[in-house]
This record gives C-alpha cells, structure tokens and sequence, in this order.
C-alpha cells in the first residue's frame, strides 16, 4: 500500500513540474533566464556539525557563532544543528561521515587530518610556532590555503583553521619538569605519527587514542597521562583524574574546520559564500575566547586542585633539543620543500614581530 502511495504521489509530482515547465517560457524573453534564483532560493540545507569538545569549549561557542551567521545570512534557507562530545563520532569517524556526504561540519585538531593528507603532520613538529599570532598569520596566509585546498580531492573542503592552541602535559604520577620524569609514562596522544615519535624521543610511552575514549582512560588508569590545550583540560573535567599539568607547550594545534565536499558541490554559490564567511568570522570570535579561557583557566586548575608547573627555559630546551631529531626524521614525508617554506615564512613572521 505504502509503495502504491508513492508511485501516485510521484506521478502526480511529475506532471505538476511538466506542466510547470510548459507554461514557464510564456512570460520570459528569449534571453533572460527564467528565475532560476526562485527555484534555488526556496530549496532549504541542513548543515549537521560535529566535533569531539563539550559544549563548553571555544570550539563550540564558534560554531554558535557560525550558526547564528549562516542561518540569519541566508535568510534561514540554511539551519545549523550542533553535536558535541563525540555524539556523532570520533575526529576519524567524522571526517569518513564527510567523505561519505552523511555528515556536513567537523573541526578535527589537524593531527588526525594527517591520516588524509600526510603533509598535515607539519603542525605537529614540536616547538614550531613561537606565538599564537604567528600560527594564526601563516595558517591564514598561503602556506596555510595551500593544505586546505588540497583537502578537495579527498572529498573534504577546508573552510578555515580555528584555535585548539598550546598542548600542555598533564599526569597522575609525579611532577613533570625534565624528559627525564617522563621516563616511561603511559600517555594517550593523538593518532598521529609525529606525536608518537617525538612522545617516544621524550622516554615515554605513547598510547594513541580517539579523544572520546580518554577520560575513561584515564580514570581507569589505562594511560598515566595526556596531552592538550588548557581549555580542554580544564573544561573537560581532567583535573578530577589526572593531578600534575606541565606548561610544556610543545605543539600548537590548530583545529581544521572541515565541509563534505559532496554537500557543498550541491549547494547554491551565494550559499557558499555565506558558508565561508560564517566559518572567519566565527574562526576569529573563537580564537578570541580560546585565548581569554586559556589566560583565565591556569589559575582554574590550580583552584581544582592541580600541580601547574611553569618549566623555566632551561627546562623546555631539554624538551626542545630531545625533540628535534622528530624534525628531520619527517621532513621528507611530509615534503621538504614545503617544510622548507614553512619555516622560512615563520623565521620572516617572527622577525617581523620583533
Ligand atoms: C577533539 C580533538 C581534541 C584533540 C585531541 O575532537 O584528540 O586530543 O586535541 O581536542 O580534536
């Protein structure tokens, strides 16, 4: 019966749109394309986005802010839903949804993009941006574009980089001040290969994981430790497990801000562009609330009850120097002209910050 239904229903579809058709031209001109603008206009998307973060991170505030841009923009012909805390699956899992067209938004921290495209594993060499402003200003700048548009032939369009930021060592065993103390930890850190490498280089022993299995990780004492940005540690609760952050900063993340490319083939080019916009601006509301939780948040974890240790430079050149080989060791994987580039732009960029 179901299926009858249907069949009359169709039918019915088609020979409205016939006889739609067949009386159109009569009050068009020849050359005046009839208001195809009319047709698209009133055809509505549902963007669905997801990340890994609760909804009490930055990143989910910037997707707030993006929501709130694309739907009034466009008029409400767009609605954004927002999922959080793995709901629709890990960073991994999200970007496959994308691929596949059954998911629209994810902003996975560029680690595990490099699962895609391996010259991403550049924003994992350790202690490669000395600020936030100059990660921001390459990120944004060519070098950056250049990564994201290549996302295209693998079924992903790279929208923007938003902010995870500064990664941060946090454990349950002892105050971490050398790589020394980090003989043998068991650290969960992202699937990636850089991080691997140079977590080892350190004397620990890393355990990659998806983000949403780490809580329970470290509560059961599967992994000694982690790794991540102050937001995260706090906002997610990490102070409840773990007892010792290390401010070590040895990898800035960037989040990649990602859309299914079979999505945005299909929509409308003012749609596009609204789409586009919607993702700087709120890439550049959410990196203002990133960096104003991260200043306020240190003191919050103290308040919680964590050792904060502030490594002094001595410190973090032992993490910087037993980390350096991971930088040549990966150069021509992820192409050494591009390195190249890369760090000749941040040599400029930190000059000219002077
Ligand atoms: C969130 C992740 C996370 C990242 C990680 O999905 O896995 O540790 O820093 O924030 O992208």
């Amino acid at each position: 019966m179901g299926n009858i239904k249907k069949v009359v229903a169709l039918i019915l579809i088609s020979a409205m749109l016939m006889v739609g058709c067949s009386s159109a031209p009569a009050n068009v001109s020849s050359n005046e394309s009839p208001a195809d603008t009319t047709a698209s206009s009133e055809e509505t998307f549902v963007i669905r986005a997801g990340i890994g973060l609760n909804d009490q991170h930055p990143q989910y505030k910037g997707l707030e802010v993006m929501k709130e841009y694309v739907e009034r923009e466009s008029n409400g012909r767009i609605e954004m839903q927002l999922f959080h805390s793995s709901q629709l699956g890990d960073d991994i899992q999200m970007m496959e949804s994308l691929q596949l067209g059954s998911q629209e938004i994810t902003a996975p921290s560029s680690a595990p993009v490099s699962s895609i495209d391996k010259r991403f594993m550049i924003f994992d060499l350790p202690f490669l941006f000395p600020t936030e402003e100059i990660a921001s200003d390459l990120l944004d700048g060519e070098l950056g574009q250049e990564l994201l548009d290549g996302l295209a032939e693998h079924g992903l369009i790279g929208l923007a980089y938003w902010e995870n930021g500064y990664r941060h060592l946090t454990n349950n065993v002892r105050e971490v001040r050398t790589p020394a103390d980090m003989e043998g930890l068991k650290i969960r850190t992202m699937e990636n290969q850089v991080h691997l490498d140079f977590f080892r280089a350190l004397g620990a022993n890393p355990t990659p994981m998806p983000f949403g299995e780490l809580f329970t990780a470290m509560q059961q004492g599967v992994v000694d430790g982690q790794e991540n940005p102050v937001p995260t540690i706090y906002l997610q609760n990490y102070p409840e497990v773990q007892k010792y952050t290390s401010l070590t900063g040895h990898v800035y993340s960037p989040f990649v801000l990602l859309m299914s490319k079979i999505f945005w083939d299909g929509l409308p080019a003012d749609l596009q562009e609204i789409v586009q916009e919607g993702a700087i601006v709120a890439r550049d509301e959410e990196r203002r609330i990133n960096r104003e939780y991260t200043a306020e948040l240190v003191g919050g974890l103290r308040e919680k009850g964590m050792t904060v240790s502030e490594l002094t430079m001595d410190e973090l050149k032992l993490f910087q120097d037993a980390t350096k080989p991971t930088i040549e060791k990966f150069k021509d994987e992820i192409g050494a002209e591009y390195v190249e580039k890369v760090l000749e732009e941040i040599e400029k960029l930190t000059e000219a910050s002077k």
